[in-house]
């Protein structure tokens, strides 16, 4: 056989292999592969996306492992939680689908945290803005601390624009997660107004606090010397729940005062946490308990486990 020849002979298997492969390949393809209209990123004859979208609740929730022992039991033992159980395995490898879901998830996280906080949300309830000494989103991820101090032309817009010595000082801050303010704000704030206003507990002016982390109150109280101040503050992302917010406060919060001394109410969002407008009722609940005690924190345990040692409920007796 000469070089001509062998070219040819080369040349129509490659091509006779090309067309199994586009045969192949239709046939395995989702619907929108077949109606001709490319995936993205495919070029025509060559790469046909075909795996379905991980992020739909039926990939998402799908049991991966072959021939479970008791089916029934894994789906039950699923649905407990959004951690990734049961999804099984390619060899010693996730599965594809599972790291494409991975990635999905982790882009959310990205976006939440990386987001802003909309000005619409903070112009609905006409809270005004200030910044702690934080420079940039790098720097706040790399600097806790600088987001627990305010500059000093803050602490001076606050001194300006806000009512001394209330009883509750209300500060939202973007944290971690700008959907959590994006997303809950506009339901859990109204509930907390009305349900102060309501116990005819006075509120301060509130604010916005650009960067900020939960220890910011302290540097909040130079200036305002509120007797309680709740902090409502986006949460860390996780890789199920991206936009989950925190109300975070304390009896009157200063220089020194730690975690130790505040009390959480976490994980408030729609997407299978603590509805935030039930939420708003719980922080209320807790400011009075607060107010009352003149204690948050471990303070307020003992002296709330106290209060039930001297004065047990009657079905206790
Ligand atoms: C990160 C984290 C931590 C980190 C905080 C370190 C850091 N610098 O980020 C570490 C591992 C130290 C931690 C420890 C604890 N944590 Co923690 N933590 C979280 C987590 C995952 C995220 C918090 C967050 O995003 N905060 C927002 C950002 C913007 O705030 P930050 O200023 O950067 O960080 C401050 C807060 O995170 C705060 N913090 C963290 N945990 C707790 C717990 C309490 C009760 C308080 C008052 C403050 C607090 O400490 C940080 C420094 O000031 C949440 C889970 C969640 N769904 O919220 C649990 C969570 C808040 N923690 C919880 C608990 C119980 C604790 C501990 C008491 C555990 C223990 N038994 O030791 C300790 C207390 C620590 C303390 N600071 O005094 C619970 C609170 C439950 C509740 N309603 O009371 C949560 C909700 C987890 C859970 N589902 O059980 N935590």
């Amino acid at each position: 056989m000469d070089q001509n020849q062998i070219e040819a002979v080369v040349q129509a298997v490659l091509a006779e292999l090309k067309k199994k492969d586009v045969q192949a390949a239709t046939a395995s393809a989702p619907a929108s592969a077949k109606s001709g209209v490319p995936a993205a990123g495919a070029k025509t004859n060559a790469l046909i996306i075909d795996l379905p979208d991980p992020t739909t609740p039926e990939v998402r929730n799908a049991v991966g492992v072959e021939h479970p022992m008791d089916p029934e039991g894994l789906l039950n033992l699923k649905s407990t939680t959004p951690a990734r159980i049961g999804s099984g395995r390619a060899g010693p490898r996730p599965r594809t689908r599972s790291w494409l879901l991975f990635q999905a998830d982790h882009g959310v996280t990205q976006d939440a945290i990386y987001g802003e906080v909309k000005q619409e949300v903070l112009d609905q309830f006409g809270l005004f803005t200030v910044q702690t000494q934080v420079a940039d989103k790098a720097e706040y991820l790399l600097r806790p601390d600088l987001g627990r101090l305010l500059t000093p032309e803050a602490k001076m817009l606050i001194e300006q624009k806000c009512v001394k010595k209330p009883q509750v000082q209300i500060v939202v801050g973007d944290g971690l997660s700008a959907a959590a303010i994006n997303n809950n704000l506009p339901q859990i704030f109204p509930v907390i107004k009305q349900g102060l206003e309501a116990s005819g507990i006075s509120m301060g002016t509130p604010f916005f606090i650009k960067f900020a982390r939960v220890g910011v109150i302290n540097d909040v109280n130079t200036v305002i010397g509120a007797d309680v101040v709740v902090i409502l503050i986006g949460e860390r992302p996780g890789l199920g729940v991206a936009d989950a917010l925190s109300a975070y406060m304390g009896w009157r919060p200063g220089p020194g005062k730690t975690d130790a001394q505040r009390d959480v109410i976490c994980m408030i969002t729609n997407n299978g946490g603590l509805n935030p407008l039930e939420a708003g009722a719980f922080v209320v609940e807790l400011i009075k308990k607060i107010l009352k005690n003149q204690a948050s924190g471990v303070e307020l345990k003992l002296k709330s486990s106290e209060e039930i040692t001297e004065h047990p409920p009657s079905d206790v007796l």
